[in-house]
């Protein structure tokens, strides 16, 4: 049975993400359970780095040990949302959380998390603090996800983590050459961002090193498609993924997910063909 949705988008929210590649969405989030994410989250931070505001400072996959975190990333007014933008069940399957401004290089998530067909992943970025510009937004080139999916080979590049220095100068060209001009996601505390898979993004400089940035951002995938990770494939052979989806119920036990890698994807890996992160 298909419950009705909890949240509606309008049409016009729906043609500005096809527009732009990012929509802003107040889903009326409430900030006690927001500022509880925070404090529950707080505790698991390498505390010196917190301390130094450390950039660079995150916790992925958090949602296994603190549940809110998890229920912010099933919230299923964000799902609906999602689900009325790509007409696919959305299928979260990372979470980040930071306290402080990544300065992230501009980079597309479609290198690191793809999709057969291509196109079928979103990031949702809640802002758990009010932001601004000098506590290191979200900054994104609006149009951008309509650029081709670009992978290490055809930027012509090496695969492997190694040589990602290299795709964000080649991205940052990019920006150059198609005259892409930012915008900065300066949003309430309880407002999201969501993005398209191909949107360059990344985050800009945290001027405010006495502020904080508290923020979770999901990776969502979409129901019927492969998954693989561009950065890594090499030769035609793609490093298929096999995600762990997050449960939409604090009922869950991980004990029975599948193997990361098929068998033959282990032995490419071993033969050093695919790359792990
Ligand atoms: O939060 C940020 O500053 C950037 C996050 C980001 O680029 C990502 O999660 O892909």
């Amino acid at each position: 049975m298909t419950m009705p949705a909890t949240f509606k988008l309008s049409k016009d929210q729906i043609a500005s993400f096809s527009e732009k590649g990012l929509l802003r969405v107040n889903f009326n989030l409430n900030p006690a359970f927001l500022d509880s994410i925070v404090e529950k989250i707080t505790p698991y931070y390498d505390a010196e780095q917190l301390q130094q505001r450390a950039p660079g400072i995150r916790l992925q996959d958090i949602w296994k040990q603190v549940d809110e975190a998890r229920q912010l990333a099933t919230d299923r007014r964000i799902l609906d949302a999602l689900q009325q933008l790509i007409g696919r069940k959305p299928l979260p399957f990372q979470t980040l959380n930071f306290p402080v401004g990544t300065a992230q290089l501009t980079h597309s998530d479609t290198l690191h998390f793809s999709s057969i067909p291509k196109g079928y992943m979103l990031g949702v970025w809640v802002a758990l603090e009010d932001i601004d510009a000098d506590n290191g937004p979200l900054i994104y080139y609006p149009g951008s996800h309509k650029l081709k999916e670009y992978s290490m080979q055809n930027l012509g590049l090496k695969s492997g983590r190694e040589n990602y220095p290299e795709y964000e100068k080649a991205i940052q060209r990019l920006i150059e050459v198609n005259n892409l001009k930012p915008e900065y996601g300066i949003i309430k505390k309880g407002e999201a961002l969501i993005w398209h898979a191909n949107l360059l993004h990344g985050g800009a400089p945290h001027k405010d090193r006495n502020r904080s940035r508290y923020s979770q951002v999901t990776h969502y995938y979409f129901e019927g498609c492969k998954y693989y990770t561009p950065m890594n494939s090499r030769f035609g052979f793609k490093l298929y993924r096999n995600p762990v989806w997050l449960p939409e119920s604090a009922d869950y036990e991980l004990t029975d997910s599948l193997p990361a890698y098929s068998l033959f994807q282990r032995i490419l890996l071993r033969l050093g063909i695919l790359k792990d992160d």
